[in-house]
């Protein structure tokens, strides 16, 4: 059996249905050296915003059973030296799909990004960051709102004609609400999930293990989590959805697209182990065959 691993994502054509996650993979620079980064399906960069940030204060990063916490706080270069510097130094080895993960403080900020990077060469979409648990305006809070989801995503519709993935909070009551609203804004497609606030404990010191006291959890912890929601989104809206949250393996790549994945995004697994993606790209079409699978549309959405 010949297996296609192949994907159409809100018109894009994807080789395979597996790029890193934002924040996971910076802007390629330092995975090229271990890889041949064309490989992948597509490639999101790390959350940018108009000024460069520092983020939040050390330590920001703990481990934990089954996964890992950050509280990294939106460090980034800044718009311009993302334009200037970073994405042509990431076409110089990576000649797939870009897609920019943008994040604003405002609506309006969120428009001013998209109108800049909307045109960039190799920029096939924009993911829209309206679920960052680390900031104390913005980030999550943007994303508990249905107003405001559906605002924002209306001034990045505005201002780009590139397709348009909202990335959803999970720490909300009903994750519908908010794929709804987005979808009603103009969404092209939905990314789901991003971390969950979390806390650690240092018993010894009886302090938080993180200098800002919660952090996001991710990793495998929330892959079953993360797989109800995608399953309650895809049901829930018309556009494709993007399954983020603890895939480490083509097995996992392969229930995503069952819960309705379009394509998925791995994230912590590239922290423990940095072939994880082309690992799984490989693996797919083994396991697809290995399960009677020969194409992912005929899988998909079928829970
Ligand atoms: O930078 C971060 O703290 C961060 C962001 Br923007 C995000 O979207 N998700 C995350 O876990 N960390």
């Amino acid at each position: 059996m010949k297996c296609n691993i192949g994907v159409s994502l809100a018109g894009i054509d994807l080789r395979n249905p597996v790029m890193p996650a934002s924040g996971t993979f910076g802007y390629g620079q330092e995975y090229k050296e271990v890889y041949d980064l064309s490989l992948l399906g597509a490639i999101v960069t790390k959350s940018v915003t108009e000024e460069p940030r520092y983020g939040n204060p050390l330590p920001r990063i703990a481990e934990c059973s089954q996964g890992m916490m950050n509280s990294i706080g939106l460090q980034n270069p800044g718009i311009k030296h993302y334009i200037n510097e970073d994405l042509p130094h990431l076409r110089e080895c990576y000649y797939g799909p870009i897609i920019s993960n943008i994040s604003g403080f405002s609506p309006e900020e969120f428009g001013r990004l998209a109108a800049a990077v909307d045109g960039q060469e190799q920029v096939a979409a924009i993911e829209v960051n309206i679920s960052c648990p680390n900031v104390k305006e913005g980030g999550s809070a943007f994303g508990s709102d249905p107003e405001m989801s559906r605002k924002i995503t209306e001034e990045v519709k505005k201002n780009t004609s590139l397709p348009v993935f909202v990335k959803l909070t999970p720490n909300v009551t009903d994750i519908t609400e908010i794929a709804r609203a987005c979808e009603a804004g103009g969404a092209d497609g939905i990314s789901l999930i991003n971390n969950f606030r979390a806390l650690k404990i240092d018993l010894k010191a009886r302090k938080p293990v993180t200098a800002v006291k919660y952090a996001g959890l991710s990793g495998p912890a929330i892959k079953p989590i993360a797989l109800r929601m995608v399953n309650e989104v895809y049901h829930a809206v018309n556009i494709p959805v993007i399954g983020i949250g603890g895939i480490s393996k083509a097995d996992d790549v392969l229930e995503m697209v069952m819960a309705g994945a379009s394509a998925v995004q791995v994230g912590t697994a590239n922290l423990i182990d940095p072939w994880a993606c082309p690992e799984i790209i490989q693996k797919l079409p083994q396991r697809m065959e290995e399960l009677g699978i020969s194409s992912l549309d005929e899988i998909r959405g079928v829970i």
